[in-house]
């Protein structure tokens, strides 16, 4: 079970200050005939096309990597809060820098920027995306939603949050989620890349957003793989987001029935 991993505010700002911006550096992939194992499943569920916009049988698939040296993040302290620290047993670790075996990067979000059939429109999915306040941080820590999906809201804690959200795009939002309130409901109705969420209770409490006009979407988890699936033939711009380490791109051509493989290391700058 993934161990649950905490934003370590400040401490982690320090530790890994300079690491932002990461420039652009496109790296192109051609199709590839399909593995004979699949990429394994993202950790954010991918929400299905329905209908409306052209997809396909293509897809994307890769593997993100994190190289050189690995920072040591301090713990987060949740004593300003004791009925936070009350829910861990021991240390929370920082969610900032999220690594697997061999530095697999999580927590980055991936998405088609573009090279989709002008004019395509793809409908919100009727099943609702799920943010959670459990722990005293935010699961998932990166969550992507699509235009006009709903967002439940979850308040597992059943302590007293409040869900700050402050898009640049988007109409922000700042709701109290006191103890007995265990769901609120939100929709972003505009593409944004990225909204930080926070709470004003919890300093340490960070989580992010990104509002998609399309299903082509990923966050990794920490085992670094994504893939984007039903895609239509084409060449696309992959943009991998991460968010101390910057933005990467990746420009890919994939056929009918293929599987591209577009891998990404992020460094730290
Ligand atoms: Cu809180």
């Amino acid at each position: 079970m993934r161990r649950t991993l905490f934003l370590a505010g400040v401490l982690a700002s320090l530790v890994l200050a300079g690491c932002g911006g990461g420039g652009e550096k496109p790296e192109t992939t051609e199709a590839t005939p399909p593995p004979s194992t699949p990429a394994e499943t993202p950790s954010a569920p991918a929400p299905s096309a329905g209908g409306g916009g052209p997809t396909g049988t293509a897809s994307i698939a890769g593997t993100v990597k994190y190289e050189g040296e690995v920072p040591t993040l301090k713990p987060l302290s949740m004593d300003a809060d004791p009925n936070c620290a009350k829910k861990h047993s021991g240390p929370v670790p920082s969610e900032v820098l999220v690594l697997g075996d061999g530095q697999t990067l999580g927590n980055v979000y991936v998405r088609v920027k573009s090279g989709l059939p002008a004019g395509a429109s793809y409908p919100a999915p009727a099943q609702p995306a799920t943010l959670d306040q459990q722990g005293c941080h935010y699961v998932p820590h990166v969550l992507g939603v699509m235009v006009g999906q709903q967002i439940k809201v979850l308040n597992s804690d059943g302590l007293l949050h409040n869900i700050h959200a402050l898009p640049k795009v988007n109409s922000p939002f700042n709701m109290a989620m006191p103890a007995n309130r265990t769901e609120a409901e939100q929709t972003f109705t505009k593409e944004e890349v990225m909204i930080p969420v926070k709470c004003d209770v919890h300093p340490w409490m960070q989580g992010y957003i990104a509002v998609s006009p399309h299903p082509f979407f990923a966050v990794t988890a920490k085992e670094g793989t994504y893939e984007l699936k039903n895609l239509p033939a084409g060449t696309y711009e992959l943009e991998f987001w991460h968010e101390r380490l910057g933005t990467k791109s990746a420009t890919v051509t994939v056929g009918d029935g293929a599987q591209a493989t577009s891998d990404m290391t992020f460094t730290r700058s």
